[in-house]
């Protein structure tokens, strides 16, 4: 059995002009500490900070500009891929399937599916930001009538449990897409994967986005655009400290680098400064040295093969990738191997 019953989260009603309100599953997942996780990162030596502080409104904002940049590719060839493949991809989804989406967000890519799938039973967005659950069922709700949406606000890397649709549904499919995978380190990947696998019964369906190896040239674009966007979206962390640490960091001290590293299949992002000179953040001197790198974020690219190895141990078995037409990007289509567990 799926591990739907009631939700473990404290449930609540979302308000929407459409339908009336929509049941929310509320886990309260705790709010960045962004003030405890930058400054433990800037003491680590060397200083390494976690990929998810980027994500204020801004930097929001400033990811979805670098989604429309020609040179990154992965969305682009993402959505390529879906829209290629629609057809067969609905039909593995199966009638009266639930689809689980962990990292929402807007929920751009989510139309596309439920245009195809037939008679989905519901929809559970789960995202830590009840705002965008809020527009993504505001938006969604009353078009795909009967369609049940049933928004978590969860931390999806914690434990959580799905929430119960009102009719019996199908296959459970869970939509992983973007290539986020591919900020995981692959041991935390492997974790987040047997995670997923224990919301899902034996036959449930992942269908995951992952970004594959090509040229360093090509990555380098995609990583140091020519605008300038993904510079100002690493940039970004520093000017988010100020605002919301009083913070001083001089911005023009610090430069944008992004390195694709072979050995390890990916790329490193890094705020590189340029001198030696001391920041106050939050009442603490910290010292940054010349040419001293803080790491902001991996991101992985794989071989089709060495993703399916790690999946496979994780408890998934794949069962069928598509790529776009340069092989830049897969998706991916695992079925759950393993009875789950309630985490
Ligand atoms: C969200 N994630 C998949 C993006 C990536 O490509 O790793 C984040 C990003 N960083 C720089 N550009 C885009």
């Amino acid at each position: 059995m799926a591990v739907y019953g009631n939700p473990a989260g404290r449930g609540c009603f979302l308000k929407t002009e459409v339908c009336g309100e929509i049941r929310l599953s509320d886990f309260e997942p705790t709010p960045d500490n962004f003030k405890a996780e930058f400054i433990a990162g800037l003491k680590r030596r060397p200083k390494i900070l976690p990929c998810k502080l980027f994500y204020d409104e801004h930097g929001s904002r400033l990811f979805d500009q670098i989604c429309q940049l020609d040179e990154y590719y992965l969305t682009r060839a993402e959505t390529e891929t879906l829209r290629n493949n629609i057809t067969e991809i609905a039909a593995l989804c199966g009638p009266g399937c639930v689809l689980v989406e962990p990292g929402s967000g807007s929920s751009s890519k989510t139309r596309l599916l439920l245009d195809h799938l037939e008679r989905p039973v519901a929809y559970v967005p789960i995202d830590i930001s009840q705002a965008h659950l809020f527009s993504a069922a505001q938006t969604l709700n009353g078009d795909y009538f009967p369609l049940e949406i049933l928004p978590v606000c969860a931390d999806y890397t914690q434990p959580l449990t799905l929430p119960t649709p009102a009719r019996k549904p199908g296959r459970t499919v869970v939509f992983f897409l973007g290539s986020t995978i591919g900020n995981f380190e692959p041991w935390q990947a492997a974790i987040f994967l047997r995670r997923i696998a224990n919301w899902c019964k034996p036959g449930d369906g992942l269908f995951i986005g992952v970004d594959l190896q090509k040229s360093r040239e090509l990555l380098h674009m995609a990583y140091n655009d020519a605008k300038g966007i993904t510079a100002a979206f690493n940039l970004n962390l520093l000017q988010r400290a100020n605002a919301e640490l009083g913070a001083d960091f001089v911005l023009e001290r610090f430069r944008h680098e992004a390195i694709y590293d072979e050995a390890h299949s990916r790329i490193e992002m890094r705020l590189v400064s340029r001198c030696q000179h001391q920041v106050v953040v939050a009442g603490e001197q910290l010292e940054f040295g010349e040419g001293e790198r803080i790491t902001t974020e991996y991101s992985y690219k794989y071989r089709i093969e060495t993703f399916h190895e790690l999946a496979a141990a994780a408890g998934w078995q794949p069962e069928r990738t598509w790529t776009d037409k340069e092989r830049w990007f897969s998706v991916n289509y695992f079925t759950s191997k393993q009875k789950g567990d309630s985490t």
